[in-house]
Protein backbone atom coordinates (compact mmCIF):
# COMPACT_ATOMS: atom_id res chain seq x y z
CA UNK A 1 0.00 0.00 0.00
CA UNK A 2 1.34 3.55 -0.18
CA UNK A 3 2.65 5.50 3.05
CA UNK A 4 -0.39 7.22 3.11
CA UNK A 5 -3.20 4.72 2.77
CA UNK A 6 -0.64 2.97 5.84
CA UNK A 7 -1.15 6.24 8.01
CA UNK A 8 -4.98 6.01 7.60
CA UNK A 9 -5.02 2.55 8.07
CA UNK A 10 -2.93 2.74 10.97
CA UNK A 11 -4.55 5.52 12.73
CA UNK A 12 -8.36 3.61 11.78
CA UNK A 13 -6.21 0.34 13.75
CA UNK A 14 -5.70 2.54 16.97
CA UNK A 15 -9.50 3.56 16.85
CA UNK A 16 -8.49 7.02 15.75
CA UNK A 17 -11.81 8.09 13.93
CA UNK A 18 -11.22 11.80 13.96
CA UNK A 19 -8.13 13.91 13.31
CA UNK A 20 -7.55 17.80 13.54
CA UNK A 21 -5.71 19.61 10.78
CA UNK A 22 -5.34 21.93 7.81
CA UNK A 23 -4.99 20.48 4.40
CA UNK A 24 -1.65 22.08 2.09
CA UNK A 25 -0.05 20.72 -0.81
CA UNK A 26 2.35 17.91 0.85
CA UNK A 27 0.05 16.48 2.85
CA UNK A 28 -2.72 15.80 -0.03
CA UNK A 29 -2.27 12.05 0.00
CA UNK A 30 -2.88 11.42 3.53
CA UNK A 31 -6.17 13.56 3.37
CA UNK A 32 -7.41 11.80 0.29
CA UNK A 33 -6.53 8.69 2.21
CA UNK A 34 -8.26 9.49 5.82
CA UNK A 35 -11.43 11.07 3.89
CA UNK A 36 -11.43 7.47 1.61
CA UNK A 37 -12.18 5.44 4.55
CA UNK A 38 -14.48 7.74 6.91
CA UNK A 39 -12.15 9.59 9.20
CA UNK A 40 -13.91 12.43 10.49
CA UNK A 41 -11.56 15.74 9.55
CA UNK A 42 -11.85 18.41 11.02
CA UNK A 43 -10.31 22.31 10.02
CA UNK A 44 -9.80 25.08 12.07
CA UNK A 45 -8.52 27.92 11.05
CA UNK A 46 -4.63 28.03 11.81
CA UNK A 47 -2.85 24.93 13.16
CA UNK A 48 -2.05 26.39 16.62
CA UNK A 49 -6.38 26.03 16.49
CA UNK A 50 -6.28 22.32 15.77
CA UNK A 51 -3.65 21.47 18.56
CA UNK A 52 -5.69 22.94 20.71
CA UNK A 53 -8.57 21.46 19.55
CA UNK A 54 -6.78 17.93 19.73
CA UNK A 55 -6.02 18.87 23.37
CA UNK A 56 -9.27 19.39 24.38
CA UNK A 57 -10.77 16.57 22.26
CA UNK A 58 -8.01 14.46 24.20
CA UNK A 59 -8.54 15.98 27.64
CA UNK A 60 -12.70 15.21 27.15
CA UNK A 61 -12.31 12.04 24.87
CA UNK A 62 -9.89 9.81 27.12
CA UNK A 63 -8.25 8.96 23.74
CA UNK A 64 -5.30 10.78 21.91
CA UNK A 65 -5.64 13.75 19.71
CA UNK A 66 -4.40 13.59 16.78
CA UNK A 67 -3.10 16.92 14.52
CA UNK A 68 -2.25 16.40 10.89
CA UNK A 69 -0.83 19.94 8.96
CA UNK A 70 1.26 20.34 6.48
CA UNK A 71 5.25 20.68 5.80
CA UNK A 72 6.98 23.43 7.70
CA UNK A 73 4.80 26.59 8.57
CA UNK A 74 1.97 24.12 8.99
CA UNK A 75 3.46 21.91 11.97
CA UNK A 76 5.50 25.07 13.23
CA UNK A 77 2.57 26.74 14.13
CA UNK A 78 1.08 23.67 15.94
CA UNK A 79 4.39 23.81 18.62
CA UNK A 80 2.88 26.20 20.66
CA UNK A 81 -0.31 23.67 21.15
CA UNK A 82 2.94 20.16 21.62
CA UNK A 83 4.10 22.82 24.22
CA UNK A 84 0.92 22.84 26.05
CA UNK A 85 0.43 18.61 25.83
CA UNK A 86 3.55 18.33 27.18
CA UNK A 87 3.07 20.80 29.96
CA UNK A 88 -0.08 18.93 30.89
CA UNK A 89 0.83 15.86 30.25
CA UNK A 90 -1.79 15.12 27.40
CA UNK A 91 -1.17 12.46 24.07
CA UNK A 92 -1.57 14.72 21.37
CA UNK A 93 -0.36 12.91 17.92
CA UNK A 94 1.32 15.33 15.61
CA UNK A 95 1.42 13.95 11.77
CA UNK A 96 3.47 16.24 9.20
CA UNK A 97 5.33 15.33 5.85
CA UNK A 98 8.57 16.81 5.76
CA UNK A 99 11.43 17.65 2.99
CA UNK A 100 11.35 14.11 0.49
CA UNK A 101 13.45 11.11 0.97
CA UNK A 102 15.70 12.69 -1.84
CA UNK A 103 16.30 15.88 -0.47
CA UNK A 104 19.47 16.69 0.15
CA UNK A 105 18.72 18.94 3.21
CA UNK A 106 20.21 22.07 2.11
CA UNK A 107 18.77 25.11 2.02
CA UNK A 108 17.60 24.51 -1.86
CA UNK A 109 14.03 26.33 -1.81
CA UNK A 110 12.15 24.33 -1.74
CA UNK A 111 8.57 24.44 -0.60
CA UNK A 112 8.17 25.14 3.12
CA UNK A 113 11.85 23.67 3.74
CA UNK A 114 12.72 24.13 7.10
CA UNK A 115 16.40 23.35 8.57
CA UNK A 116 15.79 20.23 10.62
CA UNK A 117 11.81 19.95 11.35
CA UNK A 118 11.58 16.81 13.49
CA UNK A 119 14.50 18.02 16.03
CA UNK A 120 12.47 21.43 16.27
CA UNK A 121 9.38 19.38 17.33
CA UNK A 122 11.72 17.10 19.42
CA UNK A 123 12.71 20.06 21.62
CA UNK A 124 8.84 20.29 22.75
CA UNK A 125 7.45 16.91 22.55
CA UNK A 126 8.31 13.68 23.94
CA UNK A 127 9.86 12.64 21.03
CA UNK A 128 10.10 13.33 17.93
CA UNK A 129 10.39 10.74 14.75
CA UNK A 130 11.15 10.72 11.11
CA UNK A 131 10.61 7.94 9.04
CA UNK A 132 12.31 7.06 5.95
CA UNK A 133 10.95 3.77 4.27
CA UNK A 134 7.39 2.99 3.47
CA UNK A 135 7.34 -0.07 5.94
CA UNK A 136 8.52 1.86 8.60
CA UNK A 137 5.55 4.03 8.92
CA UNK A 138 2.81 1.90 10.49
CA UNK A 139 5.45 0.56 13.89
CA UNK A 140 6.42 4.05 13.89
CA UNK A 141 2.99 5.33 14.71
CA UNK A 142 1.90 2.21 16.39
CA UNK A 143 5.04 3.27 18.74
CA UNK A 144 3.18 6.95 19.55
CA UNK A 145 0.27 5.01 21.22
CA UNK A 146 2.15 2.24 22.75
CA UNK A 147 3.69 5.35 24.62
CA UNK A 148 0.62 7.47 25.04
CA UNK A 149 -0.70 3.87 27.04
CA UNK A 150 2.88 2.69 28.76
CA UNK A 151 4.12 6.24 30.22
CA UNK A 152 3.29 9.48 31.24
CA UNK A 153 1.34 10.93 28.19
CA UNK A 154 3.24 13.91 26.34
CA UNK A 155 3.01 14.83 22.38
CA UNK A 156 4.75 12.54 19.91
CA UNK A 157 5.46 14.39 16.61
CA UNK A 158 5.94 12.02 13.31
CA UNK A 159 7.33 13.28 10.02
CA UNK A 160 7.22 11.63 6.93
CA UNK A 161 8.77 12.65 4.03
CA UNK A 162 6.79 13.64 1.08
CA UNK A 163 7.55 11.44 -1.30
CA UNK A 164 6.84 8.58 0.44
CA UNK A 165 2.93 9.37 0.66
CA UNK A 166 2.38 8.22 -2.35
CA UNK A 167 5.24 6.04 -2.63
CA UNK A 168 4.84 1.98 -2.36
CA UNK A 169 5.50 -0.73 0.04
CA UNK A 170 4.87 -3.22 2.02
CA UNK A 171 3.67 -2.56 5.22
CA UNK A 172 1.97 -4.80 8.65
CA UNK A 173 -0.70 -3.44 10.20
CA UNK A 174 -1.65 -4.26 13.76
CA UNK A 175 -3.07 -7.13 13.53
CA UNK A 176 -6.36 -8.33 15.75
CA UNK A 177 -4.69 -11.28 17.42
CA UNK A 178 -5.56 -13.28 20.23
CA UNK A 179 -4.86 -16.85 21.63
CA UNK A 180 -7.43 -18.43 19.75
CA UNK A 181 -6.38 -17.58 16.67
CA UNK A 182 -2.45 -18.71 17.59
CA UNK A 183 -3.99 -22.01 19.10
CA UNK A 184 -5.76 -22.53 15.37
CA UNK A 185 -2.25 -21.61 13.98
CA UNK A 186 -0.42 -24.13 15.91
CA UNK A 187 -2.83 -27.21 15.90
CA UNK A 188 -2.51 -26.75 11.65
CA UNK A 189 1.31 -26.74 11.45
CA UNK A 190 3.46 -29.33 10.16
CA UNK A 191 6.92 -27.48 12.11
CA UNK A 192 6.72 -24.90 15.22
CA UNK A 193 9.69 -23.12 16.17
CA UNK A 194 9.62 -21.08 19.73
CA UNK A 195 11.79 -18.42 20.81
CA UNK A 196 11.99 -17.25 24.23
CA UNK A 197 13.50 -13.69 25.36
CA UNK A 198 14.28 -12.01 28.58
CA UNK A 199 10.58 -11.36 28.42
CA UNK A 200 9.42 -14.76 28.86
CA UNK A 201 11.81 -15.25 31.98
CA UNK A 202 8.54 -16.42 34.09
CA UNK A 203 6.77 -18.72 31.23
CA UNK A 204 9.67 -21.44 30.77
CA UNK A 205 7.49 -24.06 31.94
CA UNK A 206 4.20 -23.03 29.82
CA UNK A 207 6.94 -22.19 27.28
CA UNK A 208 7.79 -26.57 27.78
CA UNK A 209 4.18 -27.77 27.66
CA UNK A 210 3.53 -25.70 24.36
CA UNK A 211 6.99 -27.60 22.97
CA UNK A 212 5.74 -30.84 24.36
CA UNK A 213 2.17 -30.53 22.69
CA UNK A 214 3.08 -29.63 19.11
CA UNK A 215 6.89 -31.30 19.17
CA UNK A 216 8.65 -27.88 18.86
CA UNK A 217 12.48 -26.97 19.61
CA UNK A 218 12.96 -23.98 21.70
CA UNK A 219 15.61 -21.66 21.28
CA UNK A 220 16.52 -18.36 23.68
CA UNK A 221 18.06 -15.36 23.30
CA UNK A 222 20.84 -14.28 25.02
CA UNK A 223 18.79 -12.36 27.53
CA UNK A 224 16.67 -15.33 27.97
CA UNK A 225 19.99 -17.97 28.53
CA UNK A 226 18.39 -20.05 31.91
CA UNK A 227 15.05 -19.79 31.64
CA UNK A 228 14.62 -23.16 30.96
CA UNK A 229 16.97 -26.22 32.32
CA UNK A 230 19.15 -28.55 30.36
CA UNK A 231 16.58 -30.18 28.54
CA UNK A 232 16.35 -32.17 25.37
CA UNK A 233 13.87 -29.33 23.28
CA UNK A 234 15.87 -26.50 24.78
CA UNK A 235 18.69 -25.58 22.32
CA UNK A 236 19.71 -23.15 24.95
CA UNK A 237 21.24 -19.44 23.63
CA UNK A 238 21.69 -19.63 20.38
CA UNK A 239 19.55 -17.29 18.13
CA UNK A 240 23.00 -15.91 16.11
CA UNK A 241 23.46 -19.92 14.81
CA UNK A 242 22.83 -20.30 11.22
CA UNK A 243 21.73 -23.59 11.87
CA UNK A 244 19.40 -22.46 14.42
CA UNK A 245 18.38 -19.89 11.43
CA UNK A 246 18.20 -22.44 9.02
CA UNK A 247 15.80 -24.44 11.12
CA UNK A 248 13.71 -21.90 12.08
CA UNK A 249 13.40 -20.73 8.05
CA UNK A 250 12.20 -24.57 8.27
CA UNK A 251 9.52 -23.85 10.66
CA UNK A 252 6.10 -22.65 9.38
CA UNK A 253 4.88 -22.00 12.52
CA UNK A 254 6.76 -19.68 15.05
CA UNK A 255 6.24 -18.10 18.29
CA UNK A 256 8.50 -15.06 19.49
CA UNK A 257 7.52 -14.50 23.52
CA UNK A 258 9.08 -11.72 25.00
CA UNK A 259 11.59 -10.88 22.48
CA UNK A 260 13.13 -8.16 19.79
CA UNK A 261 13.89 -10.25 17.43
CA UNK A 262 16.56 -8.09 17.63
CA UNK A 263 19.63 -8.05 15.31
CA UNK A 264 22.72 -8.02 18.60
CA UNK A 265 20.91 -11.13 18.97
CA UNK A 266 20.32 -12.77 15.86
CA UNK A 267 23.98 -11.12 13.96
CA UNK A 268 22.69 -11.54 10.66
CA UNK A 269 19.93 -10.39 8.17
CA UNK A 270 17.44 -13.45 9.52
CA UNK A 271 14.20 -12.74 7.89
CA UNK A 272 11.15 -15.19 8.77
CA UNK A 273 8.56 -15.24 6.09
CA UNK A 274 5.90 -17.89 7.80
CA UNK A 275 3.40 -17.93 10.45
CA UNK A 276 5.18 -15.62 12.84
CA UNK A 277 2.93 -15.44 16.59
CA UNK A 278 4.52 -12.69 19.10
CA UNK A 279 3.42 -12.34 22.49
CA UNK A 280 4.82 -9.16 24.10
CA UNK A 281 3.70 -6.53 26.47
CA UNK A 282 5.04 -3.87 24.46
CA UNK A 283 2.31 -3.54 21.08
CA UNK A 284 5.14 -1.80 19.13
CA UNK A 285 6.92 -4.95 19.17
CA UNK A 286 4.02 -7.25 17.90
CA UNK A 287 3.61 -4.97 14.99
CA UNK A 288 5.08 -7.34 12.05
CA UNK A 289 3.32 -10.23 13.65
CA UNK A 290 0.68 -12.63 11.54
CA UNK A 291 -0.90 -12.98 15.27
CA UNK A 292 0.32 -10.45 18.21
CA UNK A 293 -0.63 -11.06 21.28
CA UNK A 294 -0.48 -8.26 23.56
CA UNK A 295 0.42 -9.88 26.65
CA UNK A 296 3.05 -10.60 29.79
CA UNK A 297 3.95 -14.01 28.98
CA UNK A 298 3.42 -15.66 32.39
CA UNK A 299 -0.61 -14.88 31.71
CA UNK A 300 -0.56 -15.85 27.69
CA UNK A 301 1.45 -19.13 27.47
CA UNK A 302 0.14 -21.05 30.10
CA UNK A 303 -3.53 -19.82 28.11
CA UNK A 304 -1.87 -20.93 24.69
CA UNK A 305 -0.40 -24.20 26.03
CA UNK A 306 -3.73 -25.56 27.51
CA UNK A 307 -6.14 -24.18 24.18
CA UNK A 308 -3.38 -26.19 21.80
CA UNK A 309 -2.83 -29.24 23.97
CA UNK A 310 -6.98 -29.30 23.81
CA UNK A 311 -7.22 -28.70 20.05
CA UNK A 312 -3.84 -30.97 18.64
CA UNK A 313 -4.83 -33.96 17.27
CA UNK A 314 -4.09 -36.76 19.65
CA UNK A 315 -2.21 -38.80 16.72
CA UNK A 316 -0.20 -35.85 15.37
CA UNK A 317 3.18 -37.45 14.50
CA UNK A 318 6.08 -36.24 15.55
CA UNK A 319 7.00 -33.02 13.20
CA UNK A 320 10.38 -31.93 13.69
CA UNK A 321 13.59 -33.89 12.84
CA UNK A 322 15.20 -33.04 16.78
CA UNK A 323 18.10 -35.19 16.21
CA UNK A 324 19.08 -33.32 12.81
CA UNK A 325 18.56 -30.24 14.10
CA UNK A 326 20.50 -30.59 17.43
CA UNK A 327 23.47 -32.10 15.65
CA UNK A 328 23.55 -29.34 13.36
CA UNK A 329 23.42 -26.78 15.76
CA UNK A 330 25.90 -28.58 18.54
CA UNK A 331 28.37 -28.76 15.76
CA UNK A 332 28.29 -24.87 14.52
CA UNK A 333 28.59 -24.30 18.53
CA UNK A 334 31.41 -26.58 18.69
CA UNK A 335 33.26 -24.91 16.03
CA UNK A 336 32.81 -20.96 17.14
CA UNK A 337 33.84 -22.02 20.79
CA UNK A 338 36.54 -24.31 19.17
CA UNK A 339 38.94 -21.53 20.49
CA UNK A 340 38.24 -21.88 23.61
CA UNK A 341 37.34 -25.64 23.90
CA UNK A 342 39.51 -26.45 26.92
CA UNK A 343 38.33 -23.79 28.88
CA UNK A 344 34.82 -24.11 28.36
CA UNK A 345 35.18 -27.59 29.15
CA UNK A 346 36.16 -27.11 32.36
CA UNK A 347 34.39 -23.76 33.25
CA UNK A 348 31.01 -26.27 32.34
CA UNK A 349 32.83 -28.49 34.86
CA UNK A 350 33.19 -26.16 37.65
CA UNK A 351 29.64 -24.27 37.35
CA UNK A 352 26.73 -26.23 38.65
CA UNK A 353 23.64 -25.67 36.60
CA UNK A 354 21.92 -22.74 38.27
CA UNK A 355 25.56 -20.89 38.18
CA UNK A 356 25.18 -17.11 36.29
CA UNK A 357 28.05 -16.50 34.21
CA UNK A 358 28.43 -12.27 33.84
CA UNK A 359 29.66 -12.32 30.61
CA UNK A 360 31.50 -8.61 28.57
CA UNK A 361 31.09 -7.65 25.83
CA UNK A 362 34.92 -9.90 24.64
CA UNK A 363 35.13 -12.69 21.87
CA UNK A 364 35.87 -15.26 24.77
CA UNK A 365 32.26 -14.64 25.95
CA UNK A 366 30.45 -14.51 22.60
CA UNK A 367 31.98 -16.39 20.79
CA UNK A 368 32.85 -18.91 23.25
CA UNK A 369 30.84 -19.06 26.50
CA UNK A 370 27.82 -18.13 24.57
CA UNK A 371 28.22 -20.37 22.45
CA UNK A 372 28.96 -23.50 24.58
CA UNK A 373 27.79 -22.69 28.10
CA UNK A 374 24.17 -23.40 29.15
CA UNK A 375 23.97 -21.13 32.06
CA UNK A 376 21.98 -17.89 32.53
CA UNK A 377 24.04 -14.92 31.33
CA UNK A 378 24.21 -11.01 32.42
CA UNK A 379 25.92 -9.92 29.15
CA UNK A 380 25.52 -6.57 28.03
CA UNK A 381 23.64 -7.32 24.83
CA UNK A 382 22.33 -4.91 22.22
CA UNK A 383 24.20 -1.53 23.06
CA UNK A 384 27.37 -3.96 23.54
CA UNK A 385 29.24 -1.48 26.17
CA UNK A 386 32.52 -3.33 27.79
CA UNK A 387 33.19 -3.04 31.61
CA UNK A 388 29.98 -4.82 32.26
CA UNK A 389 30.58 -8.42 33.96
CA UNK A 390 32.46 -7.62 36.78
CA UNK A 391 30.00 -4.74 37.94
CA UNK A 392 27.06 -6.52 37.11
CA UNK A 393 28.08 -9.55 39.21
CA UNK A 394 28.63 -8.07 42.41
CA UNK A 395 25.20 -6.59 41.49
CA UNK A 396 23.75 -10.54 41.53
CA UNK A 397 25.76 -11.25 44.54
CA UNK A 398 24.36 -8.66 46.28
CA UNK A 399 21.20 -9.07 45.29
CA UNK A 400 21.39 -13.18 46.01
CA UNK A 401 24.74 -14.09 48.03
CA UNK A 402 24.17 -17.65 47.89
CA UNK A 403 23.81 -17.38 44.05
CA UNK A 404 27.21 -19.01 41.86
CA UNK A 405 28.20 -16.50 39.92
CA UNK A 406 31.18 -16.19 37.76
CA UNK A 407 32.41 -13.36 35.96
CA UNK A 408 34.06 -14.06 31.74
CA UNK A 409 36.17 -10.63 30.52
CA UNK A 410 38.74 -10.58 27.95
CA UNK A 411 41.29 -8.41 29.03
CA UNK A 412 40.58 -4.84 27.53
CA UNK A 413 37.19 -5.14 28.95
CA UNK A 414 37.87 -6.04 32.42
CA UNK A 415 40.38 -3.00 32.41
CA UNK A 416 37.34 -0.37 32.12
CA UNK A 417 36.24 -2.00 35.31
CA UNK A 418 38.96 -3.48 36.54
CA UNK A 419 38.73 -0.55 39.94
CA UNK A 420 35.07 -3.04 40.87
CA UNK A 421 37.68 -5.32 42.39
CA UNK A 422 37.94 -3.32 45.34
CA UNK A 423 34.07 -3.38 45.95
CA UNK A 424 33.97 -7.06 45.70
CA UNK A 425 36.72 -7.44 48.03
CA UNK A 426 35.25 -5.00 50.44
CA UNK A 427 32.04 -7.38 50.22
CA UNK A 428 33.73 -10.31 50.75
CA UNK A 429 32.40 -11.99 47.91
CA UNK A 430 33.90 -15.59 46.53
CA UNK A 431 33.63 -14.34 42.32
CA UNK A 432 35.85 -16.55 39.77
CA UNK A 433 36.92 -13.82 37.15
CA UNK A 434 38.50 -15.69 34.23
CA UNK A 435 40.18 -12.84 32.24
CA UNK A 436 41.04 -14.08 28.61
CA UNK A 437 44.34 -12.46 27.62
CA UNK A 438 44.79 -11.95 24.50
CA UNK A 439 47.21 -8.08 24.87
CA UNK A 440 44.08 -6.08 23.93
CA UNK A 441 41.03 -5.24 21.67
CA UNK A 442 41.42 -8.46 19.74
CA UNK A 443 37.56 -8.51 17.88
CA UNK A 444 38.92 -4.61 16.58
CA UNK A 445 42.43 -5.95 15.37
CA UNK A 446 40.37 -8.39 13.24
CA UNK A 447 37.56 -5.89 11.95
CA UNK A 448 40.97 -3.83 10.68
CA UNK A 449 42.29 -6.81 9.11
CA UNK A 450 39.30 -7.56 7.38
CA UNK A 451 39.03 -3.46 5.82
CA UNK A 452 42.21 -4.21 5.17
CA UNK A 453 44.16 -1.77 7.40
CA UNK A 454 47.44 -1.92 9.72
CA UNK A 455 46.25 -2.53 12.94
CA UNK A 456 46.33 0.77 14.91
CA UNK A 457 45.26 1.67 18.72
CA UNK A 458 44.48 -2.37 19.43
CA UNK A 459 47.82 -3.62 20.79
CA UNK A 460 47.71 -2.85 24.00
CA UNK A 461 49.95 -2.59 27.06
CA UNK A 462 48.20 -4.73 29.99
CA UNK A 463 49.13 -5.36 33.70
CA UNK A 464 50.02 -8.53 35.39
CA UNK A 465 46.56 -9.30 36.01
CA UNK A 466 47.43 -11.80 39.18
CA UNK A 467 49.54 -8.94 40.85
CA UNK A 468 47.06 -6.47 40.12
CA UNK A 469 44.40 -8.73 42.17
CA UNK A 470 46.98 -9.06 44.86
CA UNK A 471 47.28 -5.27 44.52
CA UNK A 472 43.48 -5.12 45.18
CA UNK A 473 43.54 -7.59 47.95
CA UNK A 474 41.94 -10.32 45.77
CA UNK A 475 43.26 -13.69 44.88
CA UNK A 476 45.44 -13.82 42.00
CA UNK A 477 46.02 -17.18 39.77
CA UNK A 478 48.19 -17.02 36.53
CA UNK A 479 47.16 -20.10 33.57
CA UNK A 480 46.23 -23.03 35.94
CA UNK A 481 46.58 -26.41 34.43
CA UNK A 482 43.08 -27.79 36.26
CA UNK A 483 41.17 -24.08 35.82
CA UNK A 484 37.84 -26.69 36.82
CA UNK A 485 39.89 -26.91 40.05
CA UNK A 486 40.60 -23.08 40.65
CA UNK A 487 37.16 -22.26 40.05
CA UNK A 488 36.20 -24.61 42.50
CA UNK A 489 38.52 -23.20 44.79
CA UNK A 490 37.04 -19.42 43.73
CA UNK A 491 34.09 -20.43 44.57
CA UNK A 492 35.18 -21.64 48.19
CA UNK A 493 37.41 -18.33 48.93
CA UNK A 494 36.33 -15.51 50.73
CA UNK A 495 37.07 -12.80 48.40
CA UNK A 496 37.41 -12.61 44.46
CA UNK A 497 40.02 -14.94 42.66
CA UNK A 498 41.18 -13.32 39.13
CA UNK A 499 42.28 -16.30 37.27
CA UNK A 500 44.09 -15.58 34.03
CA UNK A 501 43.93 -17.46 30.46
CA UNK A 502 46.00 -17.13 27.90
CA UNK A 503 44.11 -16.59 24.41
CA UNK A 504 46.02 -17.30 21.15
CA UNK A 505 45.54 -14.41 18.90
C1 LIG B 1 32.30 1.34 25.97
C2 LIG B 1 32.84 0.72 24.71
N1 LIG B 1 33.95 1.23 24.14
C3 LIG B 1 34.43 0.67 23.01
C4 LIG B 1 33.83 -0.40 22.43
C5 LIG B 1 34.36 -1.00 21.12
N2 LIG B 1 34.87 -2.36 21.32
C6 LIG B 1 34.11 -3.46 21.06
S1 LIG B 1 34.91 -4.90 21.38
C7 LIG B 1 36.30 -4.09 21.88
C8 LIG B 1 37.50 -4.87 22.32
C9 LIG B 1 37.30 -5.57 23.64
O1 LIG B 1 38.52 -6.15 24.03
P1 LIG B 1 38.56 -7.44 24.93
O2 LIG B 1 37.58 -7.31 26.04
O3 LIG B 1 39.97 -7.68 25.31
O4 LIG B 1 38.01 -8.58 23.98
P2 LIG B 1 38.65 -9.16 22.63
O5 LIG B 1 38.11 -8.34 21.51
O6 LIG B 1 40.13 -9.04 22.76
O7 LIG B 1 38.18 -10.56 22.59
C10 LIG B 1 36.15 -2.70 21.77
C11 LIG B 1 37.18 -1.70 22.11
C12 LIG B 1 32.67 -0.91 23.08
N3 LIG B 1 31.97 -1.96 22.61
N4 LIG B 1 32.22 -0.34 24.21
MG1 LIG C 1 41.42 -8.80 24.48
Amino acid sequence: MTGATAVAATLAAHGVDTVFGIPGTHNLALYDALARQGTRLVTPRHEQGAGYAADGYARISGRPGVVLTTTGPGILNAIAAAGQAYSDSIPLLLISPGVPTTHPRRSTGYLHETKNQSAAMDAVCAWSHRVTTVAEISSALAAAFTFFAAGRPRPVHIEIPADLLDAEGEVTLPGRGGLPEAAAALAGARRVGIVLGGGARNAGEAALRLAEAVDALIVTTINGTGILPTHARNLGPGLFLKATQAWLNSCDVLVAVGTELAPSDLWTDFVYEGTLIRVDVDPAQTTDATIPITARAETALPALATLVANTVRPDHAPRTDLAEVVRRIGEERAALSAPWRAELEAIARALPDHAVIAADNSMFCYYGALAALPHRFLFPTGFGTLGYALPAAVGAKVANPDLPVCVLAGDGALQFSVQELATAVELGLNLPIVVAVNGGYGEIRAEMAARPMAPVAVDLHGPDFVQLARAFGARGVACPHDLAGEIGAAFAADRPTVIVIQEQS
